[in-house]
């Protein structure tokens, strides 16, 4: 139908679809036309939000012709698509970043100027969608740009949470989570295609049955539906016209409510399956690193997949497919053991549903995944009980089953006689219950399984996963992460970004190792005074938002020392606040002379996960003492700590680059990588750091001088947990330490109220599962050396530059590189 005649008689209809004009005129045309006809306003009655909407609209005009024209190009040359599955994306506010892709940015400043519109009052209106909780979202965030920026064709799927990672106040000093309902405003960057809807089943039963080929086979008899709604969302690549999707599905009720339940007045019984169908999507998990053994979760994970699966081989694919060939098309990246339920689908899709063979399907979807592990916790490994599984998803269960007979028998020849061995590899686990170990599955059938930071991916080879790793030792291997230099450098920090460019070029920006061109720069004093000019300038932005957005006074001139990440008991926050307890006391107590001190600022950003009641005592004692020592004339012009509420990625991107120090002191062997480490020191902040995830990497890069490495190794953690840790003894034997802990617990931070602090300090004494007290006395040391660099700016400058010259290595363009080389095999367009 729209073949050459067709063509020939509507050439604008078949395309290459035109983008708008590239210029003030055009532009403002188009937004005009967008804020009339698709907001339905007049510029004099537009409010911010319906500008903000249709500039939003306008803007994906200009990546819309790309897009189009990419999928078709795509589609047309049959090449391999890198399928991201990940249960979370931390996005971050889109306008910027698409403003940054297509060029536009000073052509739409101009023009709304012209309309007497201020393009920064826009863009503060955009809510950032936060559909993931920390790290391994972000990173998903970051892979996406950059194999958009590399011109590899990927499709990102997820799930279009309706409410994204919970809104952070705080009342009384203590975590209240709000709901954050992103979508309340309107949501101008995505594309909902509900006739493109499909079909998820649950529950129900098995059953034996002859096909007519008279073959005994198995088949599910599902009880229940929803349907996923898939919405797309352009995903640009920097300054080279591709655009790639993310397509996140949306949960809807199959039925539309029972007008007659409806009619009889029963509302609630009618929209009952509607709400239950709907609640899939309604919420994203608010955890990081501790799963809850929660249906709901599973649901959402086999929706998300089931969705993705189907539509790949549905939609992406032509209707006569080969699907034996399905691994030249696509290469499905688990992030994480979340999306791993896919595995089991895509082999009841081949068996069940498309009668491939058994062995060649399994053959097939062996190539067709590779498994992300993104944790070294065993509580965040899944594990799902068979009961819920034989539930909800039956014939899933016993697919998994044959899968763990196949390995099984493997490995039974393999190592004959080693039946203890087989039990410890065997997917499905009896101890505590009878459930599936996910990331084993994962590992069974992924072809390649990698860790995210050198050190974590030899620990996953070691220790979470030895039998594995010494059976398929070719199957493990390392991509350390990387992170977007275009967000959280090029648009983040303007300031720094315009020295960068004066100094070595633009090329940085798709080609971070160039930042070495930096290194000489190092040694200049005039370019050393340049950037010390621009972290001021920082500080000043920063403290400007603070003050707007938090009430916060930032006081100026002070050494600015920026704690940011979730809230975890391994990553140590308390042991941030015991070092600033310990000045505190030592200033109060007249034992250490107030003109010798550094003043400083201390930042903290974090989220605790709602249930994790030892993260959420944490919150509550760093807003105690900051109000303490808000009050404290003594102090309150060295000592100053900023918790603003709701850290998020709007807020990191004016944070980071305001920076000094970056603290990144978890326990040597529990963060796996680390991202927001690179983001430091990428701009031009020095890190104290512990020998952990890739700060080992960092310390690498940058040179021991240019680092400040603190604590145990993770060797000496597993010797020191071998022979029994006993924080108390610590506590007894560090007067600094007693000092430090006896103050927080005396009351003064809670009017008197000892028992306030309690749970904390009784923590710290008598459990410190993370070795904090351990590793406080190292702590203090290094810190007492940051103090010393910092009072010389020359020197300490020429650190940081060295730092940002020495890290280009952290880009996820380099991160994607490796995967595409080492697992994806898959390549540029
Ligand atoms: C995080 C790691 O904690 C962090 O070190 C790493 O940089 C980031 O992933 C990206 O690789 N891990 C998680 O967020 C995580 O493991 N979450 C799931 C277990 C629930």
């Amino acid at each position: 139908r729209f073949g050459p005649e067709f063509a020939a008689t509507h050439p604008l209809a078949v395309g290459p679809v035109v983008s708008p004009p590239h210029s003030v005129d055009g532009f403002v045309k188009e937004f005009l036309r967008e804020l009339n006809f698709g907001t339905g306003v007049l510029l004099s009655r537009a409010t911010v939000n319906d500008q903000y909407v249709a500039l939003a609209r306008t803007v994906a005009h200009y990546l819309a012709a790309r897009w189009l024209e990419g999928g078709r190009t795509r589609r047309e040359a049959g090449v391999k698509v890198v399928g991201y599955l990940s249960a979370e994306y931390l996005l971050g506010r889109q306008l910027g970043n698409a403003l940054l892709a297509t060029g536009l940015r000073d052509i739409v400043e101009e023009g709304l100027e012209s309309c007497g519109i201020n393009l920064s009052t826009l863009r503060a209106q955009e809510v950032e969608p936060g559909l993931g909780n920390g790290g391994l979202g972000r990173l998903a965030a970051c892979f996406i740009d950059s194999l958009a920026t590399l011109n590899v064709p990927c499709i990102g799927y997820g799930i279009r949470y309706e409410y994204g990672i919970f809104r952070q106040t705080f009342v009384d000093g203590r975590q209240v989570e709000q709901p954050d309902a992103w979508l309340s405003l309107g949501s101008p960057w995505e594309f909902p295609h509900p006739e493109a809807a499909v079909q998820v089943d649950f529950g129900g039963t098995t059953e034996e049955y002859v096909d007519e080929d008279g073959t005994p086979r198995r088949r599910w008899l599902p009880s229940w539906n929803v349907l996923g709604v898939p919405y797309n969302y352009m995903v640009p690549g920097y300054h080279n016209g591709r655009v790639n999707t993310l397509r996140l599905w949306s949960a809807q009720a199959t039925k539309a409510f029972d007008l007659q339940i409806f009619n009889s007045g029963d509302y609630a019984e009618a929209v009952r399956a509607q709400t239950f169908a709907e609640n899939i999507s309604k919420v994203l998990y608010p955890e990081d690193s501790t799963p809850q053994g929660r249906e709901l979760r599973l649901q959402q994970q086999y929706f998300f997949v089931a969705c993705s699966l189907r539509d790949f081989i549905e939609r992406e694919l032509p209707a006569d497919f080969d699907l034996h060939d399905l691994p030249e098309r696509i290469i499905f990246q688990l992030n994480d053991t979340h999306p791993v339920i896919a595995v089991p689908e895509l082999m009841r899709l081949l068996v069940d549903e498309r009668k491939m063979d058994w062995d060649e399907a399994w053959a097939v979807t062996q190539k067709c995944f590779a498994y992300t592990c993104h944790t070294l916790l065993p509580e965040a490994l899944e594990v799902w009980p068979t009961e819920m599984l034989a539930k909800l998803l039956p014939r899933h269960l016993e697919i998994i089953y044959q899968i763990n007979d196949g390995f099984l028998r493997e490995v039974r020849e393999a190592f004959p006689g080693d039946e203890m061995r087989a039990r410890r590899m065997s997917i499905v686990t009896d101890y505590p219950e009878r459930a599936v170990r996910m990331a084993y599955l994962a590992t069974v059938a992924g072809a390649k399984v990698n860790g995210v930071a050198e050190l974590h991916s030899q620990l996953l080879r070691d220790k979470v996963l030895p039998d594995f790793s010494e059976y398929w030792p070719e199957k493990f291997t390392n991509v350390t992460n990387g992170v977007t230099p275009r967000r959280f450098i090029r648009l983040a920090n303007w300031n720094f970004t315009r020295l960068i460019n004066e100094t070595i070029g633009t090329g940085w920006v798709t080609d971070l190792d160039r930042l070495a061109e930096l290194e000489p720069y190092a040694e200049d004093p005039e370019f050393r005074a340049r950037f010390r000019q621009v972290k001021a300038a920082n500080k000043e932005r920063l403290a400007k938002l603070l003050v707007a957005r938090d009430g916060i006074v930032l006081p100026e001139g002070h050494l600015l020392d920026v704690m940011v990440k979730r809230l975890h008991e391994y990553k140590r926050q308390s042991m941030k606040l015991l070092h600033i307890l310990s000045t505190y006391e030592q200033i109060i107590s007249g034992a250490i002379d107030p003109a010798t001190v550094t003043p400083r600022t201390f930042v903290f950003g974090a989220k605790a996960a709602p249930g994790y009641k030892m993260a959420k005592e944490t919150i509550f004692a760093i807003n105690a003492v900051a109000a303490t020592l808000a009050a404290d004339e003594r102090t309150n012009h060295l000592l100053t700590v900023a918790f603003p509420a709701n850290y998020n990625v709007t807020l990191a991107e004016k944070l980071i680059p305001a920076a000094d120090l970056s603290e990144q002191i978890s326990l040597a062997g529990k963060e796996a990588s680390g991202t927001g480490n690179m983001k430091f020191a990428l701009n031009g902040a020095l890190t104290i750091g512990t020998d952990d995830g890739a700060n080992v990497e960092i310390r690498e890069l940058v040179g021991d001088d240019n680092f400040i490495l603190f604590g145990m190794s993770e060797p000496e953690v597993a010797d020191l947990q071998a022979r029994g840790y006993n924080p108390a003894a610590v506590y007894e034997s560090n007067p600094l330490l007693k000092r430090a802990i006896d103050l927080l617990a005396s009351g003064h931070f809670t009017e008197g109220n000892r028992d306030a602090m309690n749970p904390l300090v009784m923590d710290l004494l008598y459990n410190d599962r993370f070795l904090a007290l351990a590793d406080f006395q190292s702590y203090i040391e290094a810190q007492a050396k940051v103090d010393e660099l910092y009072a010389d700016p020359d020197a300490w400058s020429r650190k940081a530059i060295l730092n940002v010259a020495r890290t280009g290595f952290f880009s996820s363009d380099r991160s994607m590189r490796e995967y595409l080389d080492r697992i994806w095999h898959a390549k540029a367009l």
